[in-house]
């Protein structure tokens, strides 16, 4: 199961067991499944790639640029996204 490709997380089967002699001698009873998210997807930015120019003598603080990532998990710490910004990366 793939807990992102499901509308819920939690599903109630019933079971039945029956006597192999005789089916009309047959016992239900229910069981509660919840399908846990595990940390299975990476966070996904919206393009693959980004390009802007900067003016120099931009004020602290001003925005330059706003990006977006998503990640498909459901859970608190496994689709919590931390950015951070490299330098120097590529030459110039
Ligand atoms: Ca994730
Ligand atoms: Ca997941």
């Amino acid at each position: 199961m793939d807990r992102e490709a499901l509308e819920k997380s939690e599903f109630i089967l019933e079971l039945q067991a029956e006597q192999r002699d005789n089916p009309l001698k047959a016992a239900t009873s229910k069981v509660k499944v919840i399908v846990d998210d595990i940390n299975d997807n990476w966070p996904m930015f919206d393009m693959a790639e980004y390009n802007m120019t900067v003016v120099e003598h931009v004020p602290n603080g001003e925005v330059i640029m706003k990006f977006e990532a998503v990640d498909k998990d459901q859970v608190g710490h496994h689709f919590a996204l931390c950015f951070k910004v490299g330098y120097n990366m590529f030459s110039f």
